[in-house]
């Protein structure tokens, strides 16, 4: 038994009601199917898989007041909170299986709100290609996924602002965004006004992954829960394809596994949410095979010898 490492449990919520194109839906099984409990169970994890979630299905529409979907990404973001919620209850560190990124709102409100009920510090690192910073009046698409962040910084309609009851969830200052290299122009406005930390990629190719991680982590101690939201397409497209939202110049392989490898040795993971894969995009699976081998490091396997 991995004695480092909490017991994890594994919720999918099957869904692309926040996306612009449909199929990551398919992201939990594609995961499974990748070997996810496997590689976590052979880290010394113990993994409970508690399988799907059920919700509204996509009704396919076009935004409503700069909303698409608003209803059921409000219904799939509370069964996301409750499932969340009730992992952290326990005592395990819960994987949200996307999913498309909207689902973030409701896996963050259960961690932040489980953060005040315990008195740990909450830090969220938001990887990704995209800030998620949109709001109803700046939105090129009206898609909810590029709005989360935006949501749990109070930002946006009440009914997904107030989720977990109290508004807002999380404050600016405990957010990190490491990989972003597209933000829309009124979504760019948003980001400087409410001062996000954002490692964008030009400070990530002029200092490098390491110091990124560096600050990005600092300030992480024993009192800290440590999120990570992990947006698949963070990673170059050429290395993962399958994701609806593809914007080249992203990082590496090797810059990846950095990044994972620096938040294990932190040591203060409490949660995970892996969303935006789209298996209907990719070929033999290989985006979610790259997405286990990642979550590997995130659970402390090195590729060197420092075990
Ligand atoms: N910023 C664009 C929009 O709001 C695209 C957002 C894409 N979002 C995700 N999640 N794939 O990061 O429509
Ligand atoms: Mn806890
Ligand atoms: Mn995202
Ligand atoms: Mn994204």
């Amino acid at each position: 038994m991995n004695r480092r490492y909490p017991p994890v449990s594994l919720i999918g919520a099957p869904t692309d009601i926040g996306a612009g194109d449909r199929g990551a839906l398919l992201g939990p099984d594609a995961l499974r199917i990748a070997g996810l409990g496997a590689a976590l169970a052979a880290r010394g994890v113990d993994v409970a898989d508690r399988g799907n979630l059920t919700g509204p299905r996509n009704p396919w529409q076009p935004p409503i007041d700069g909303y698409r979907h608003l209803p059921e990404v409000v219904a799939w973001n509370r069964a996301v909170m409750e499932a969340v919620g009730a992992e952290l209850r326990e005592g395990r560190l819960p994987i949200l299986l996307g999913g498309d990124h909207c689902l973030g709102i409701g896996s963050i409100t259960a961690v932040a709100r489980h953060c005040r009920d315990t008195g740990k510090r909450l830090r969220v690192l938001w990887l990704d290609a995209h800030a998620d910073f949109n709001t109803h009046d700046v939105t090129p698409s009206g898609n909810i996924h590029g709005m989360p962040v935006a949501c749990l910084c109070g930002i946006g309609p009440d009914a997904l602002t107030h989720l977990g009851g109290d508004a807002p969830a999380l404050s600016p200052a405990q957010v990190r965004q490491v990989g972003i290299r597209s933000v829309d122009e009124g979504e760019k406005r948003l980001v400087k006004e409410h001062g996000l930390d954002v490692y964008d990629m030009r400070y990530i190719d002029e200092v490098g992954m390491k110091r990124t991680m560096e600050e990005a982590l600092a300030g992480v101690d024993a009192d800290t829960h440590l999120h990570v939201s992990f947006d698949v397409d963070f990673l170059d497209p050429s290395i993962a394809p399958g994701v609806g939202t593809t914007v080249p110049g992203g990082p590496n392989y090797r810059e990846a596994q950095l990044v994972m490898e620096m938040i294990a040795d932190s040591g203060r993971l409490g949660s995970l949410d892996i969303v935006e894969l789209n298996p209907t995009l990719d070929t033999r699976n290989r985006t979610a095979l790259l997405a286990v081998d990642l979550v590997e490091s995130l659970f402390g396997k090195s590729t060197l010898m420092r075990d």
